[in-house]
């Protein structure tokens, strides 16, 4: 009889069963009986191995994203490099277009402009058209300008007086006449009223006396106004390096009610970079001459430091930040944004240098000569778009000096003009007036200049 497979195998199962347990059962029917459910060994992939690792790793490692200059601006949208990468990826068996396959180079980033300050660049403000008037005239190299409360018009002359315009004249006698030096560049420099001033009465003067070994030294003294007159010296400071050259001399009362003095290097130049010494610095004080606990060097009045003969101070009307006008040594004049601290380089550099180790100018004349003294920023609404400029009386440039400041920083130049070049002569000093217009002096009679009837004077800048 013949038998068919089925039942063949079930005899020969029945037989194992019989003689070998359910064991050897198993592994027989495992044998002898695939199940049709056992999973598939994994397929091979559709996609050649080695095309489909190169560009994920590729894309994994340099995502455009990381490029600082896509970073900067919005062609980061635009960047196709994702997209290509993952279409790359695609197992599918049907070849992809061939655009999408071949690498692209990375996008160009050229195209957007990685300057907003270019783009977002204020057009170029028309200057007012400006006039002068002569306030007074005949005097003698006034050097430094400060109106109190009362519109009373203070000022230095630098043989010694502390004069005074009141009232829409000059008072014939000084307020004072201080025992100074005056030779050379040297005398009665600056002058500062205290924040106070209309409480107090304290003006103070910078000079340059005869010390006891016969040399030039400078000293801050504090007087008392009272009526026109000023009385009871008080040094404030004394034994600044003096010479009949590089005096500096400015003062000026920070916002943050410091006296701010600057001192010239006295004709020793390396007495600039010695924190010993108070020649060739910016130094600040308590009104009463006592150091702060906060200036930057413990126990001493050294604000910065690597001046040559800085003789301008003033404030940015918004950040509040330090500026400071310097003379260089023919032409490499300076302006200074001032850090508590800082070293500004005299006499190992000359302008701008290279280096950690010094502050670079914000403003350097180059091969120009301005001789910066007095500066002030405009705060006033009088001059139309002139607001937070920044002004220099230059000395050798014969002109005053008009700087745009770039924002938000206002650490660029964003426009840089000469007022009056030629016409005036020297000019020693600017400030502001409480009316919004700018006042000036003239320093023709300082032994550089060439003096004309009239000289020297204090002019009132206003708009025509
Ligand atoms: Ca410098």
């Amino acid at each position: 009889m013949r038998m068919t497979n089925d039942q063949g195998v079930a005899r020969c199962l029945r037989l194992v069963i019989r003689t070998s347990g359910f064991v050897i059962l198993f592994v027989l029917a495992s044998c002898v009986l695939p199940s049709p459910a056992t999973p598939v060994p994994e397929a091979p992939s559709l996609a050649p191995p080695a095309t489909q690792t190169a560009p994920l790793s590729a894309a994994t490692a340099t995502p455009p994203a990381r490029s600082p200059a896509v970073t900067a601006g919005p062609t980061m949208a635009a960047t196709p490099a994702p997209p290509t990468a993952t279409a790359r990826l695609s197992p599918s068996p049907s070849p992809a277009p061939l655009p999408a396959v071949t690498p692209k180079p990375a996008p160009p980033v050229i195209t957007v402009s990685p300057s907003p300050v270019a783009s977002s660049s204020p057009p170029p403000v028309r200057p007012p058209t400006v006039a002068t008037e002569v306030l007074v005239q005949d005097l003698t190299v006034p050097w430094s300008l400060a109106f109190d409360l009362r519109d009373r018009l203070f000022f230095t002359e630098r043989p010694g007086r502390i004069r005074l315009f009141e009232n829409g004249k000059l008072q014939p006698e000084p307020v004072a006449t201080l025992p100074v030096a005056a030779t050379g560049e040297a005398g009665l420099l600056g002058l500062a009223l205290s924040p106070d001033f209309h409480q107090t009465g304290h003006i103070y003067v910078y000079y340059t006396y005869r010390n006891s070994s016969g040399g030039l030294s400078n000293r801050v003294v504090r007087l008392t106004e009272q009526n026109g007159r000023a009385s009871d010296p008080v040094v404030i400071l004394e034994g600044i390096p003096g010479s009949s050259i590089h005096d500096g001399g400015r003062l000026r009362f920070g916002p943050d009610g410091k006296l701010y003095i600057t001192t010239g290097d006295a004709a020793v130049a390396a007495l600039s970079q010695d924190p010993r010494s108070l020649a060739g610095k910016i130094l600040r004080l308590n009104a009463d001459g006592s150091t702060p606990p906060d200036n930057p060097f413990p126990g001493s009045p050294v604000y910065s430091f690597g001046h040559r003969n800085p003789q301008g101070l003033d404030w940015h009307p918004e950040t509040g930040v330090l500026y400071a006008s310097e003379h260089g040594p023919s032409a490499h004049d300076e302006v200074n944004v001032i850090r508590p601290g800082g070293n500004y380089g005299w006499p190992a550099v000359t302008g701008s240098g290279v280096g950690a180790a010094f502050i670079n100018p914000l403003v350097e004349t180059g091969s120009d000569t301005w001789a910066p003294s007095g500066t002030s920023f405009y705060r006033g609404d009088l001059f139309q778009g002139w607001k937070g400029n920044l002004f220099l009386a230059t000395l050798r440039g014969e002109h005053l000096r008009r700087l745009a400041l770039t924002p938000p920083v206002f650490e660029q130049v964003d426009a840089s003009e000469a007022l009056f070049p030629g016409t005036l002569g020297r000019l020693r000093d600017v400030i502001e007036g409480r009316d919004g217009a700018l006042y000036i002096i003239t320093n023709n009679r300082d032994g550089r200049g060439r003096p004309s009837s009239g000289d020297d004077r204090i002019l009132r800048v206003f708009p025509r």
